[in-house]
């Protein structure tokens, strides 16, 4: 038998969740027909110190202005813990699971209030005021949500940095938001292996004057350098101060938080985000999406070090007194069940996690995940890539035993929170499609030439109106915002992605259509790991594109020019790899490295990447014109010379 290519709505989620078909169907109409009455009383879900009379200001043209909430004021890190001690002081908000199966801890909302009001206290100590950016390089360990909320708590602008960053990485990103105060451990631990995050700040802080205070959490207690005077212990500083802290009453459009991310140009980007809006759409998602009700144990397994982990393992469950699972480790260590081994242990009933993580364990084979009970899972969901309908179904049937909903949910840094994604009590599934629109989302499909195309069609897809959880701006520099969002498409939020819609007008995310590629579910540009690559002294110049990977869904494939008189041996491939890896991070290195003696380019000297990708991606039959080439010899060598992948 075939596998089904539909899923109905199962009857026991239709009458149990917070939104079933109907009321799916009801609101949605309401929402795109009246944004600001249904954004009006969504905003209701939060505390407000002065209760917002205003709702939306947006303007896609021009300079490009989004503003929600915006003569409201409010304390996000109030929202996510204050306002649910009477209730929930003594439930669990954050079960913390260690990289070694043995290390594990529940911190209450009591014990959180606590955590964060100290940490908050610290910073105020060390002089860090409202609107200082605070750089945050930990990993995953509960310290890692008391350093977001803390920020929010006293008015500072949080950016997390991925902890598998390079100390490069960490540098431009502390110079671009010219930071001043940053928050890290002496080590990480992932996968039973330590990472010198601490000696990656020392090294990333050579360059960063602004810097004033680091302050270090123990979690391995491995030989670290303490500057004096400029790095201090967590566990000293946080004993030295009290555990109250008056939050700070913030405007709704005060930023929230930095988050860096690639593009298809340039450097990483500084996302902003606000407080309200962001808040408002990051609990309502939480909610609905994975249908949260009080009681449930979620567990979203992303980094904190993504938009991932701000939004749906801190923000949206801890605004909604939820319970939030945060894991320090792999999905393979000790074993391939570890997931599992979770799951039961905390009777986990929510698991989010990312489609490259879903096929590298479905690659192990059924036993790991059979040998566990699983009963405690209700609902399954998906981010950061496009899943294939092969690991859907493999994550369907062996993870969710047949009876869990999977929410393939679409979003990006950019939006905040989600935006396309089934609703489990609402929505028939269809294994690979992201499905339908959230409330208040508008998608469109436009073609190149930006003719908005009706029915079931294919093309670039973009957002017609507004959400308040946009991101506002690009940090320090409004003018990339608009040019790179809202100038292709004019007046529309373009997202960078392709898309399908059906027949029945559901959405099938079809992957980047610019220079951004996304390995394992993470994003890089194209043009960053280029400019790697030509920093390193023997390189000429060098193109890079993605070309499909089993299991990271894209891998990253370099072409490479040496300069005259290098020899293009396996030892320099291998240095080339490295240097990568020093210079960005691990997600960055090269999977495949091609010499290419030249590049094909038009007579204006732009490389046709096109073409390079149909080469990486083995379907150099059909090139397409490449009459404009200046050179066209260049492609029969790089056919001839492609890097065989098995
Ligand atoms: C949340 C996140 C955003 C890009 C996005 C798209 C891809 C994310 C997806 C998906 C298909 C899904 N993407 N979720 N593609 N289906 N369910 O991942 O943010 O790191 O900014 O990446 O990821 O290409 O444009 P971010």
């Amino acid at each position: 038998m075939s596998d089904p290519t539909e899923f109905p709505v199962p009857e026991d989620w239709a009458k149990r969740a917070w939104v079933n078909a109907q009321q799916y169907d009801e609101a949605y109409k309401l929402s795109t027909a009246d944004p600001e009455a249904f954004w009006a009383e969504q905003g209701k879900r939060l505390d407000w110190i002065k209760p917002y009379t205003k709702v939306k200001d947006v303007d896609y043209t021009g300079e490009v202005r989004i503003r929600w909430y915006y003569d409201g004021t409010l304390n996000v890190s109030a929202n996510c813990i204050d306002r649910h001690l009477p209730k929930r002081a003594n439930q669990t908000a954050i079960i913390w699971e260690g990289d070694d199966p043995k290390d594990d801890k529940k911190i209450t909302y009591a014990e959180l209030h606590e955590q964060v009001c100290r940490l908050a206290n610290v910073m105020k100590a060390h002089g860090v005021k409202k609107g200082d950016r605070v750089t945050v390089y930990l990993p995953m360990i509960p310290e890692a949500a008391y350093a977001l909320l803390a920020c929010a708590r006293i008015g500072a602008i949080h950016s997390v940095v991925f902890g598998g960053f390079s100390p490069d990485s960490v540098a431009g990103r502390i110079q671009d938001c010219e930071s001043n105060f940053v928050i890290t451990a002496d080590e990480g631990l992932r996968g039973g292996k330590k990472v010198p995050l601490k000696a990656n700040v020392d090294e990333a802080l050579k360059q960063c004057p602004t810097v004033k205070a680091c302050i270090v959490v123990k979690r391995t207690g491995g030989n670290v350098a303490m500057q004096s005077g400029r790095d201090f212990w967590y566990h000293e500083e946080t004993a030295k101060v009290s555990k109250d802290c008056k939050p700070e009453e913030m405007n709704a459009e005060d930023p929230l938080f930095i988050l860096y991310t690639s593009g298809s140009t340039g450097k990483p980007k500084g996302v902003l985000h606000t407080t309200g809006g962001y808040l408002v759409y990051a609990a309502l998602t939480h909610q609905l999406v994975f249908d949260y009700h009080d009681g449930d144990i979620y567990w979203c397994t992303a980094d904190v070090g993504w938009v991932t982990g701000h939004s749906y393992i801190v923000y949206g469950p801890l605004a909604n007194g939820a319970t939030t699972l945060m894991f320090e480790g792999v999905p393979n260590y000790p074993d391939a069940s570890r997931f599992w081994q979770v799951c039961d242990k905390h009777q986990v009933n929510i698991f989010y996690t990312a489609p490259t993580a879903i096929r590298a364990l479905m690659r192990e084979g059924e036993a790991p995940v059979q040998k566990c009970s699983l009963k405690s899972l209700r609902l399954l969901g998906s981010v950061g890539e496009p899943i294939n309908p092969e690991a859907w179904l493999w994550y369907h049937r062996v993870v969710g035993r047949h009876h869990c909903p999977i929410v393939d949910t679409w979003w990006q840094t950019e939006t905040g929170g989600i935006l396309i994604s089934p609703l489990p009590g609402a929505t028939r599934l269809k294994p690979g499609s992201a499905t339908k629109p959230l409330f208040g989302i508008q998608p469109l499909i436009v073609d190149a030439e930006g003719k908005v195309l009706e029915g079931a069609t294919e093309g670039n897809l973009c957002i017609a109106d507004s959400w308040p959880g946009q991101m506002r701006t690009v940090y320090g520099d409004h003018k990339r915002f608009a040019d790179t969002y809202f100038s292709t498409y004019k007046g529309r939020y373009f997202t960078g992605d392709g898309c399908r819609r059906d027949e029945d007008g559901y959405y099938w995310i079809t992957g980047r259509v610019d220079d951004v590629i996304n390995v394992s579910g993470h994003r890089m540009g194209t043009a960053e790991v280029e400019s790697a690559l030509v920093a390193h002294p023997k390189v000429a110049e060098a193109a890079v594109v993605g070309y499909p990977h089993d299991i990271k869904g894209q891998g990253i494939y370099a072409y490479v020019t040496l300069k005259a008189g290098e020899e293009p041996t396996e030892a320099l491939r291998k240095e080339l790899v490295q240097w990568v890896r020093k210079e960005i991070g691990p997600i960055a290195s090269p999977d495949l490295v091609q010499w290419a003696p030249g590049l094909p380019k038009t007579r204006s000297g732009k490389i046709m990447r096109r073409i390079l990708r149909k080469i990486a991606e083995n379907e150099f039959g059909n090139l397409g014109d490449i009459s404009t080439l200046a050179d066209p010899n260049v492609v029969k060598d790089l056919i001839d010379n492609r890097v065989n992948r098995d």
